[in-house]
């Protein structure tokens, strides 16, 4: 900002709060000026805008506004033998994958998950089909695991890698970094106060809360951090976006 556009601002700013300097009297009757000043508001308050939606919290619900049953859409259990294994032991020799441009690659399984530190949360669920749904999410703060592995800071994307194939495909999904560090996106591992069941997305899935349904990777096993989405699967960040152009960023 010019030092013109600065004392410009202060000076509205006193203006608008009725306590106009006579200095700035006839700089702000000038046509060419005001304009200046309307545009750099419009800018600014853009900007504002932009990072103080990404960053608010989700509204949060009571208990007493759980949904009776949280319906399950997309795939309700993997196919495939893994599957079917990693399901026959409750998941015991299930590890997440978090690797990709990190320092640390890490192998978590559910009991490391679950020693971390942990974050409940009571959200409404907005699927693109026409149905919400509000559960109470438990599970590790992404930010933790992320800290945890060392994420490089020339990675600009989390790309979520499911177990579950749609034809040949496996479901993937992608968020960036605003969205991953976010306090109420988490790694959820339990639904309404018992162990994520299989329809749900077992043993872990994805919680980004400032997102539509198809967002929230179920079934995950890897977390892979990458600088862009080219190289990945359709490369438009997600199975939805490249089968159907769903919008990568799905904001609500
Ligand atoms: N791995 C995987 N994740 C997925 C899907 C899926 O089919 N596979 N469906 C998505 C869609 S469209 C929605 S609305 C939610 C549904 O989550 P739910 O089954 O817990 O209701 O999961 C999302 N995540
Ligand atoms: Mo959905």
């Amino acid at each position: 900002m010019s030092i013109l556009t600065r004392r410009a601002v202060v000076g509205a700013g006193l203006a608008g709060a009725g306590l106009l300097l006579p200095g700035c009297d006839r700089l702000d009757q000038s046509p060419a000026f005001r304009e200046t000043l309307r545009l750099g508001e419009r800018v600014s308050m853009g900007a504002q805008r932009l990072v103080s939606d990404r960053t608010a919290l989700a509204r949060e619900f009571d208990g007493g506004d759980i949904s009776p049953v949280f319906r399950s859409n997309g795939t309700r259990v993997p196919g495939g033998t893994d599957y079917a294994a990693l399901m026959a032991d409750k998941f015991a020799n299930w590890r997440l994958r978090v690797d990709g441009m990190v320092a640390r690659p890490l192998s978590l399984s559910l009991a490391q998950l679950g020693a971390m530190p942990v974050r409940s949360q009571t959200t409404r669920h907005d699927c693109v089909e026409g149905w919400s749904a509000i559960g109470r999410w438990t599970g590790t703060p992404l930010k933790l695991v992320l800290d945890a592995t060392g994420v490089r800071n020339t990675a600009r994307y989390l790309v979520f890698h499911c177990a579950d194939l749609y034809g040949a495909s496996p479901y993937y999904e992608s968020i960036d970094m605003i969205d991953a560090l976010h306090p109420q996106t988490i790694l959820a591992w339990a639904l309404n106060g018992r162990m994520l069941p299989v329809e749900n997305g077992a043993p872990l899935r994805l919680r980004v809360e400032r997102q539509l349904g198809y967002k929230h990777a179920k079934y995950l096993m890897r977390i892979e951090a990458v600088a862009s989405l080219a190289g990945v699967y359709g490369g438009k960040g997600g199975y939805w976006e490249d089968s159907n152009d769903y919008e990568w960023y799905a904001g609500i």
